[in-house]
C-alpha cells in the first residue's frame, strides 16, 4: 500500500500571483503602508524561515521543541484508538517528530496529515517522515488553513489529534485567530483534541532579539517580500534602500514587523499597476506576531468553544502548548 500521497487542496500558483498583485496594490496604496505576511513564505522565504528557528535570539522554536519532547507521551495519550494526527501549517514538520513518536510507540502506528502551503517543505519532510517511521502513513495537503478545514473533517475520519504549533496563531490579530479557532472547532468532533503551540508575553528586549537577530536572517527575511514583488510583479525595489525593524507594543501585545525606507524614493510596480511614492522613514508594517498573556488563552479558548484540557510550559515560562477539548 501507498505510504505517502501529496495533494493539492487549494487554489494553485497563477491565482496567488493574481492575489498577491492585489494585496500589494491594496496594502501600499493604503496608510500606514502594509503588505500580508502570508507572502513571505516562497521558496527562498521558507529557507529563511528555517534559518530563523535555530537563531540562538529565536528562543520559540527550541523551547517549544523541549516542551514537545519532554511531553509528548501524554500529549497524545488519551484514546483507546490510534488518532490521525492532523497538523496545520506544518513547514519542516521538524519538532511534530517528538508526538509522531509518541503515537506510534502507543498505539502501533499513525495516519499523520500535514497541511502547508509551501509544497517543498511539505513533499521534503513528507519523504523523510515515511523513510524514518515504517508505521507512519502520510497523506500532505499543500492548501491554506480554510480550504484544508473545509474538506478535511469527512476524508480523514476521527478521533483526531490537530497540532497547531510554533505560535503560528502568532499572526492573527484576536479577532482573526478566534475565527480561526472557531473554524477548527467546528471541523472538531466530541473525540477530537487540539494541541496549540503559543508564545507567551515577556520583556521586551528578548522579544525584539527574536526578531532583529545579530546575524541579519531575519531582516532578509523581511526583506524577500520586496524581492518577491521584484520578481513576481516586475518591481523595482532596491533593497538596499529599505531597513528592517521589529518593535514589541505591550499596550498591543504583539512584536510588528515593519520595512522602513531609508530615503525618499519612488518605487514602480507595473504587475501592480501602481507608483508607490515612500517618505524617508515611512514604514510598510509587514507581520504581527502577537505574544499571549494565560488570561488572553483561557479567554481565547472559551471565545472559540473550547475547554482547556492541558498545559504544559518550559521553566522560564517563555513558551506554552495547551491541549483543548470541545
Ligand atoms: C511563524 C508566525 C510563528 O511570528 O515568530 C519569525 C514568523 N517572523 N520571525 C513568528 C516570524 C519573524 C513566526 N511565526
Amino acid at each position: 500500500p501507498k505510504r505517502l500521497t501529496i495533494e493539492r487542496a487549494s487554489a494553485p500558483q497563477e491565482t496567488e500571483t493574481e492575489t498577491l498583485a492585489e494585496a500589494v496594490r491594496l496594502g501600499l496604496d493604503a496608510r500606514p503602508r502594509t503588505l500580508p505576511w502570508t507572502y513571505f513564505y516562497d521558496e527562498v522565504g521558507s529557507q529563511l524561515f528555517e534559518a530563523i528557528c535555530a537563531l540562538p535570539e529565536y528562543y520559540l522554536t527550541r523551547t517549544e521543541d523541549a516542551i514537545l519532547r519532554e511531553h509528548a507521551d501524554e500529549m497524545v495519550a488519551g484514546w483507546s484508538r490510534d488518532p490521525a494526527m492532523i497538523e496545520l501549517g506544518s513547514g519542516s514538520s521538524s519538532k511534530t517528530r517528538w508526538l509522531i513518536a509518541a503515537a506510534i510507540n502507543r498505539y502501533s502506528k499513525l495516519h499523520y496529515v500535514p497541511i502547508d502551503v509551501s509544497p517543498a517543505p511539505l513533499i521534503e519532510s513528507a519523504q523523510a517522515l515515511v523513510r524514518h517511521f515504517s508505521a507512519v502513513r502520510v497523506t500532505g495537503y499543500v492548501a491554506n488553513y480554510r480550504d484544508a478545514l473545509a474538506t478535511l473533517p469527512e476524508r480523514i475520519p476521527g478521533p483526531r489529534l490537530w497540532v497547531f504549533l510554533g505560535s503560528s496563531l502568532g499572526n492573527y490579530a484576536a479577532d482573526e485567530a478566534c475565527e480561526l479557532l472557531t473554524q477548527v472547532a467546528a471541523a472538531m468532533g466530541e473525540d477530537d483534541r487540539l494541541l496549540l503551540g503559543t508564545d507567551l508575553a515577556k520583556d521586551a528586549a528578548t522579544l525584539e532579539a527574536a526578531y532583529d537577530d545579530a546575524a541579519g536572517i531575519t531582516a532578509r527575511f523581511n526583506l524577500n517580500l520586496l524581492t518577491r514583488i521584484n520578481r513576481e510583479l516586475g518591481a523595482d525595489f532596491d533593497l538596499d534602500r529599505f531597513a528592517h525593524r521589529a518593535v514589541y507594543r505591550p499596550d498591543l501585545g504583539r512584536v510588528e514587523m515593519h520595512l522602513v525606507s531609508r530615503v525618499a524614493q519612488t518605487v514602480r510596480i507595473p504587475g501592480a499597476a501602481l507608483t508607490v511614492d515612500f517618505a524617508a522613514g515611512e514604514m510598510i508594517h509587514t507581520e504581527n506576531s502577537h505574544k499571549y498573556s494565560l488570561d488572553g488563552l483561557a479567554d481565547l479558548a472559551d471565545r472559540a468553544g473550547f475547554a482547556e484540557e492541558a498545559t504544559w510550559t518550559d521553566r522560564q515560562g517563555l513558551f506554552r502548548v495547551q491541549r483543548w477539548r470541545l
